[in-house]
């Protein structure tokens, strides 16, 4: 049941460079909802996070007083039904719903696992990726088109899904040395336009911040 209360409380098990993790912080800012963070270390989860994602024992999980919520789109719509008014982030058609919900899928299928032999991987399997990334991502800007955000006029659903992964375009520049503005100079200038959104631009982390994690990371796994 839709509903706005005083006593509502949220909290976010997190783990800040998740582009999945930052779409439910942009959903959340968009509503003007206040909510607690809760950093996970997923080398170390919490009982808290094996207790509240039992199956996947991922972040992020939203807890809505109590009620844990699985699956970054799903969080996601489940907030735009909870708190209900403006802005909506979903369409209220049936059919409109559907799309939105078709490139939210085409996304969660293709930009992390593609993007990831872009900034692991190396020679072959690298080039490989890259050819693939910016594939996915000439795809996802044909389906923008001349619009100014996947949602048309203002930020949607789709635009939440994706734009979170625009903070990882540097990661992704630097270590498989291209230019994703070269590529597609107007899905780069639709992620700027997202960024004059402060509930967007508060949610991400800066690029470099996520390069250095990155480069952290690859340290640690040795894949460097
Ligand atoms: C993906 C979340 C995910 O990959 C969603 O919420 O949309 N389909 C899910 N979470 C990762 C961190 S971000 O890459 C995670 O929690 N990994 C821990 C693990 O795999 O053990």
């Amino acid at each position: 049941m839709a509903h706005h209360q005083e006593q509502d409380n949220v909290v976010l098990l997190d783990f800040w460079p998740s582009s999945y993790a930052m779409r439910v912080k942009i959903a959340l800012a968009v509503k003007g909802l206040a909510y607690e963070c809760k950093q996970e270390d997923l080398q170390a989860k919490s009982s808290m996070l094996l207790e509240k994602n039992p199956v996947h024992k991922m972040i992020p999980v939203m807890i809505h007083n109590g009620n844990p919520i699985c699956e970054s789109l799903n969080i996601v719509q489940y907030i735009d039904e909870t708190w209900n008014h403006e802005p909506l982030l979903l369409p209220s058609d049936p059919y409109q719903r559907s799309q939105v919900r078709f490139w939210g899928d085409y996304i969660d299928n293709n930009v992390y696992r593609i993007g990831k032999k872009v900034w692991t991987m190396k020679g072959k399997e690298q080039e490989e990726g890259k050819k693939e990334f910016i594939e996915c991502l000439k795809r996802l800007e044909g389906q923008l088109g001349e619009k100014a955000y996947f949602g048309g006029e203002k930020l949607g659903y789709v635009d939440v899904a994706l734009v979170p992964f625009t903070s990882w375009f540097y990661t992704y520049e630097t270590f498989g040395n291209l230019s994703i503005e070269g590529e597609c100079p107007k899905l780069v200038a639709w992620a700027k336009r997202c960024m004059e959104s402060q509930s967007v631009a508060k949610s991400l982390p800066h690029p470099h911040k996520v390069h250095e994690f990155a480069i952290q990371f690859k340290k640690r796994n040795a894949l460097e």
